[in-house]
C-alpha cells in the first residue's frame, strides 16, 4: 500500500478491492497486514506447500501473508483485530497452524504438544463461541494464547489465558441468535443425550427463547464427536468428560424449572410435576440432594447481627436465583476447561522464544447493547490504543534511524475515551462500582450519576427518547447502551447457598468447581465482585504483557455485511479502515513525510529532470539535492539513505517528469519525420 504513489483513502480502497476480486486477501500497509473475509475457503493459500514456502522468509520477499508475520525476535506477538465476524479467529487459528508446523516435530503423534494446541481451538469454540447477529461462530471470550519454543525452535509449551466470557448467553438469547455451541451438540448427541434424559434442544427454555438451532452448513451431531476427540487430544480422560457434558445437561434441565407462588405471594415453590422432575434430573446429574437445590433456589438466608434469617424468595426472585446459579455454573466449568487444557499441554518455563497471538471478541454495536457489548468494546478501544502507540512509534523511529529533523506529529489518540471509561475516581465503570454497592442504586440512579459527573465529556451523549441510555463514540462508531440491567450484571458474588449446594456434590468434578472460594465471600451473600473493575485490570495486564513483545498487526476488515463471497462494499470498508485506524495510519505517514525513496531509486525516476547532472561524477543524495534545488521544492529532508517527501511533493515532480518526457517523445517524432 505505502508503495502507491499516491496515498490517500479512495487509492488504498481501490487497491484492496481490485486485489480482493483476485482473491488477493491479504495486503500489507507497512508493516500491517489487512486480511479481507473472502467468505470461501481458500485451501491453496494455507497448504503445506504454501507453509513450507513461507518459512523463514523475510516479510515483504513473498506475497503478503499471515505466513509472513513473523521474524527472529525472541518474543513477538500477533494482535489480530477487526470487528465481528472479520475473520480474526480464522487467523488465529492459521497462525497457529503455522507455528504447529514450523515448531512441529517431523511425525506427530495424536498428543504432541502442537496437536494438543491446536486441538483446543475447536473445544473452547465449543464453549465460548456462539451464533450472534454478525457472526454464527462468534467468539464469546477473549483469548491469548502463547506459544513457547526452545533452543531447537521445537514448540515446548503453550499458555491459554482467555478473558470475560458472556455468561448471561447461558440464561437469556433472543432469535436468531444462539446458545453456546456445546448445548445444541449434545441435545444431537443421541445416546448421550439420552443417558440424560435430554430432548430436542427445543425442549429446554435456555435454548428455545431463540428459535434459531441449526447453523448452515454444520452438523450439531459431528459437531458433538469433533468437541469429544478434542477433549481426547488435549487430555481430558472420559470420565472428566462425563461430568462434564452431565453437568450441561444439568444447566439445561436447570433452565426449565419454573416456580408458581408459595404459601404467599412472597414465596415460591417449584410449579408443578414437569418442572418437578427437570428439579429431580438436575440434582440427579449434579449428583447434589434435591431438597438442598430447592431450598438454595427458594430461599436465601442472611446474616444478620441477631444470626441468620431464612428470607423466602418470590416467584421473580427465584427464576433469577436459578439463572444465577446456571451462570455461575457454566462460567466456572469454562474456566475449569482452560485450567486443565493449560496443565495438560504444559508451559515452558525457560522457553527460549515466545509467540503470542491475541484473538479478541470484535467491536459490536447491535439495536440493543448492554453491559457485554461495552465490555467488548471497551476491550477494542484497548487494543486500538495500543495500536496507535505502536504505529507512531514505529514512524518516529524511522525518522529518528535516518536522522532527519522532523516536528511532533499528531495522532489521534483515544486516551480521552480510556479516561471516560476505566478513570478513578470518575469513570463509568468507577461509578457503576459504586452503583453496585449501594443497595438502594437502580439503572436509573446510575445513569443520572454518570451524566451529572461526565456531561462535559465530549465522547459521551444522552439520548433523545431514553433518560437511562447513553451514546459512547467509539473510535469505530457510536454505539448507545442500554443500562438496564448494568448493575445486575456488573456484580459477581458467590451465592452461599449455592456454593453449599455444590460442594457437596458426590461429583468431584462439581464439587471442586467450587473448593477453592475464599472462606470470607462465602460469609457475606451480598458482598460483591465487580466484573467491570476485573476486566479492566486482566486488560491491563495483558498491555502490559504485550508490550514487553514486538508486535504484528493483523486487521481483519469484513467486506460486506451479509458474509458473501466476492462481495466488496466500498462504505463499510472504507468505514472499517478509518476506524480500525489503517487510513489513520496513512494520514500519520501524510502528516509527516510520507514519500520516501533511497536515493538510488529517486535518481532513477527523476534524474531526467536534471540532464545537466547526469553524466558527472555525482553521488545519488547531490543529484536528488539538485533535483529538488531545481524544482524548487523545499519540503523534503534528506535522511542518511533516503529523501523524505512531504504529501504531495512527488506528485510536483511527475507532472514535471512527464512534460520533459513528453517533449522528448515529441522531438524524436519529429526528428524521425524529418528523416521520412
Ligand atoms: P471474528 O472472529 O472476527 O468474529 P471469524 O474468524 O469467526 O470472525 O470469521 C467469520 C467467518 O468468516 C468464518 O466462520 C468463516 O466462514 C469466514 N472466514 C474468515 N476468515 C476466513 C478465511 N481466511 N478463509 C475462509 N473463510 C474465512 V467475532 O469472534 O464475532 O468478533 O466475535
Ligand atoms: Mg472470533
Amino acid at each position: 500500500m505505502t508503495k502507491l504513489t499516491y496515498l490517500n483513502e479512495p487509492g488504498v480502497l481501490y487497491n484492496l478491492k481490485r486485489r480482493y476480486a483476485l482473491n488477493e486477501i491479504y495486503t500489507y500497509t507497512g508493516s500491517i497486514l489487512i486480511a479481507v473475509n473472502p467468505f470461501t475457503r481458500l485451501p491453496h493459500l494455507y497448504n503445506e506447500y504454501m507453509m513450507e514456502q513461507y518459512k523463514g522468509v523475510q516479510l515483504g520477499e513473498l506475497s503478503p501473508h499471515v505466513f509472513a508475520m513473523l521474524n527472529d525476535s525472541m518474543s513477538q506477538s500477533i494482535l489480530v483485530s477487526g470487528e465481528s465476524g472479520a475473520g480474526k479467529t480464522e487467523t488465529t487459528k492459521l497462525i497457529m497452524r503455522y507455528l504447529t508446523y514450523v515448531g512441529g516435530r517431523a511425525v506427530l503423534d495424536d498428543r504432541s504438544v502442537e496437536q494438543q494446541v491446536l486441538e483446543s481451538n475447536p473445544l473452547l469454540e465449543a464453549f465460548g463461541n456462539a451464533k450472534t447477529v454478525r457472526n454464527d461462530n462468534s467468539s464469546r471470550f477473549g483469548k491469548f494464547v502463547e506459544i513457547q519454543f526452545d533452543t531447537s525452535g521445537r514448540i515446548s509449551g503453550a499458555a491459554i489465558r482467555t478473558y470475560l466470557l458472556e455468561r448471561s448467553r447461558v440464561v437469556q438469547i433472543t432469535d436468531p441468535e444462539r446458545n453456546f455451541h456445546c448445548f445444541y451438540q449434545l441435545c444431537a448427541s443421541g445416546k448421550d443425550a439420552e443417558l440424560y434424559k435430554l430432548g430436542h434442544a427445543s425442549t429446554f427454555h435456555y435454548l428455545n427463547q431463540s428459535k434459531t438451532y441449526e447453523l448452515e452448513g454444520i452438523n450439531n451431531e459431528d459437531e458433538y464427536w469433533k468437541t469429544k476427540r478434542a477433549m481426547d487430544i488435549v487430555g481430558i480422560s472420559r470420565s472428566d468428560q462425563d461430568a462434564i457434558f452431565r453437568t450441561l445437561a444439568a444447566i439445561l434441565h436447570l433452565g426449565n424449572i419454573e416456580f408458581s407462588p408459595g404459601k404467599d405471594s412472597d414465596s415460591s415453590k417449584i410449579k408443578d410435576s414437569t418442572s418437578n422432575f427437570h428439579l429431580q434430573m438436575t440434582a440427579t446429574l449434579l449428583m447434589c440432594d434435591p431438597d438442598v437445590l430447592v431450598s438454595s433456589l427458594c430461599t436465601r438466608s442472611i446474616h444478620t447481627n441477631e444470626g441468620i434469617i431464612i428470607k423466602e424468595l418470590d416467584c421473580a426472585a427465584a427464576a433469577a436465583n436459578r439463572d444465577a446459579l446456571a451462570k455461575t455454573v457454566y462460567a466456572r466449568l469454562f474456566d475449569w476447561l482452560v485450567e486443565n487444557i493449560n496443565k495438560s499441554i504444559g508451559q515452558d518455563v525457560d522457553s527460549k522464544a515466545q509467540i503470542g497471538v491475541l484473538d479478541i471478541y470484535g467491536f459490536e454495536s447491535f439495536k440493543h447493547n448492554s453491559f457485554e457489548q461495552f465490555c467488548i468494546n471497551f476491550a477494542n478501544e484497548k487494543l486500538q490504543q495500543h495500536f496507535n502507540e505502536h504505529v507512531f512509534k514505529m514512524e518516529q523511529e524511522e525518522y529518528k534511524s535516518e536522522k532527519i529533523n522532523w516536528s511532533y506529529i499528531e495522532f489521534i489518540d483515544n486516551q480521552d475515551m480510556l479516561d471516560l471509561i476505566e478513570k478513578k475516581p470518575i469513570g463509568i465503570i468507577a461509578l457503576l462500582d459504586e452503583a453496585c454497592m449501594f443497595p438502594k442504586s437502580t439503572h436509573a440512579t446510575f445513569a443520572s450519576k454518570m451524566f451529572r459527573n461526565l456531561s462535559s465529556h465530549p465522547r459521551l451523549e444522552k439520548t433523545k427518547f431514553s433518560e437511562t441510555d447513553f451514546t459512547i463514540s467509539h473510535y469505530a462508531g457510536k454505539v448507545t447502551y442500554q443500562t438496564d440491567s448494568f448493575l445486575e450484571k456488573n456484580r459477581d458474588y458467590i451465592v452461599a447457598e449455592h456454593c453449599n449446594l455444590l460442594s457437596s456434590s458426590r461429583c468431584s468434578l462439581v464439587s471442586g468447581l467450587f473448593s477453592s472460594l475464599p472462606e470470607e465471600s462465602l460469609r457475606s451473600s451480598y458482598k460483591f465482585s465487580s466484573v467491570a473493575s476485573r476486566f479492566k485490570q486482566q486488560l491491563q495486564a495483558l498491555m502490559e504483557t504485550l508490550s514487553s513483545t514486538e508486535p504484528h498487526y493483523v486487521r481483519c476488515v469484513k467486506p460486506n455485511s451479509v458474509n458473501r463471497p466476492q462481495l466488496f462494499e466500498n462504505q463499510s470498508v472504507l468505514h472499517q479502515l478509518r476506524c480500525g485506524g489503517v487510513l489513520e495510519a496513512v494520514r500519520i505517514s501524510l502528516a509527516g513525510y510520507p514519500t520516501r525513496r533511497t536515493y538510488a531509486e529517486f535518481v532513477d525516476r527523476f534524474g531526467v529532470l536534471v540532464p545537466e547532472l547526469m553524466f558527472g561524477s555525482h553521488d545519488e543524495r547531490a543529484l536528488t539535492e539538485a533535483v529538488l534545488e531545481k524544482m524548487k521544492l523545499n519540503n523534503f529532508q534528506l535522511g542518511r539513505n533516503k529523501v523524505f517527501l512531504r504529501a504531495g511533493q512527488i506528485a510536483i515532480l511527475d507532472v514535471r517528469r512527464a512534460e520533459v518526457l513528453d517533449n522528448a517523445a515529441r522531438r524524436i517524432q519529429s526528428c524521425f519525420r524529418t528523416f521520412a
